[in-house]
């Protein structure tokens, strides 16, 4: 072995990153590297020479790329060793729930409103916040001109008439669309109205439900909306009122209210001589049905819709709405619930 190449093995030898080898290899083997300066001047030899010489030159460069490829090899295993050592986590140690930070109580909310659902054999339907007029409106029975569109205050997109969702029904819409009944669906998430004030922000949450198959009635969206409310509350005999009401989606429709006790101006909910609106509903209207491909004649549907941030604030006695949205790291821990209780399910 050349000298040469007993030196340049032993330099590449002693790399101790990925780093100091890359910059040999440039060094010997690069553009202007010492082999690659070396094979240049084979030009000027005459032929005999040129062949002696290059078969020389090209075993030496051979050898420096085995060798530097066999310590790219070893370094990067090494690298690989040490990176799994210096991340190695102990999986033994007891956790610090301190550390982890807590649940919002929004995100607290929509695990127990899914999870009660789910148990009664709905799915979650999840959409987009952008939608059009034809699934937030129209498909709704809210026409262009119909006076629920105008009380809605909407924040428009573009001129294409695209829209921030003002409610979660186009996302029951879209799925009565492309999926035949039965349905069974729980729809979740943000809706967007241009109003704010201390009860409103221009972004908030809702919880819409939505069952359509053979044979549905009052009766059903009844018993169903009263075990749900009196789940949740976790109260067994919680007084509750069904209000004849109107929406262009349901029809007959209802407002629910629970009972409840406004004295000395604190509120308490279940019992007392006053009462409290929760949530709104319906058996979803023929036109809806209709506009979904779904033959009124045959299916029949109901639906509810309530704000969760409110049902959240009535639960937990959380007593203004708008710190919800101030992402306050104090009242989130003060609010907030630890990620390892489970949501009672
Ligand atoms: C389809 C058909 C009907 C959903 C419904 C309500 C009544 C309702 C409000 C409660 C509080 C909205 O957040 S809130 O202000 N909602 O009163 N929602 S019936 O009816 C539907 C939904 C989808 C296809």
């Amino acid at each position: 072995m050349s000298q040469a190449l007993q030196n340049w093995k032993e330099e590449i030898n002693q790399c101790d990153s990925l780093k100091a080898l890359e910059d040999v290899r440039v060094r010997l083997l690069g553009k202007s590297g010492e082999i690659t300066q070396m094979l240049k001047t084979l030009g000027a030899l005459d032929a005999e020479l040129r062949r002696e010489k290059g078969l020389e030159i090209n075993q030496l460069k051979e050898a420096v790329y085995l060798s530097l490829e066999e310590k790219r090899a070893h370094l990067t295993t090494h690298a690989l060793e040490d990176k799994l050592t210096a991340e190695a986590v102990d999986v033994t140690l007891s956790i610090r729930p301190e550390s982890i930070g807590t649940l919002h109580p929004i995100t607290r909310t929509i695990e127990e409103i899914t999870s009660y659902f789910a148990k009664a054999g709905f799915s979650v339907a999840e959409g987009s916040d952008i939608e059009d007029e034809e699934h937030n409106f129209n498909a709704l029975n809210i026409p262009e001109h119909h006076p629920a569109r105008q009380s809605i205050d909407t924040f428009y997109l573009n001129a294409e008439k695209m829209l921030l969702r003002t409610h979660t029904s186009s996302v029951q819409i879209r799925t009565m669309k492309t999926t035949p009944p039965p349905i069974r669906i729980l729809s979740l998430g943000r809706v967007y109205r241009s109003e704010s004030d201390a009860t409103h922000t221009p972004m908030f949450h809702q919880v819409e439900g939505l069952v359509i198959d053979k044979d549905i009635h009052m009766g059903h969206l009844k018993s169903t909306i009263t075990d749900f409310l009196r789940h949740y509350f976790g109260i067994a005999d919680l007084p509750m009122r069904f209000r004849p009401s109107f929406f262009p989606f349901t029809e007959p429709s209802a407002e629910v209210d629970i009972g409840c006790s406004r004295e000395g101006g604190a509120l308490k909910i279940g019992s007392g001589k006053d009462w409290l609106e929760i949530l709104g509903c319906g058996m979803v209207h023929p036109k809806v049905l209709t506009n979904c491909g779904i033959n009124p004649d045959i299916y029949q549907g109901f639906a509810f819709g309530m704000g969760l941030d409110r049902l959240s604030m009535l639960k937990y006695g959380l007593p203004d709405l708008r710190p919800f949205f101030e992402s306050d790291a104090r009242w989130l821990k003060h609010y907030g619930f630890s990620p390892y209780l489970s949501a009672g399910l």
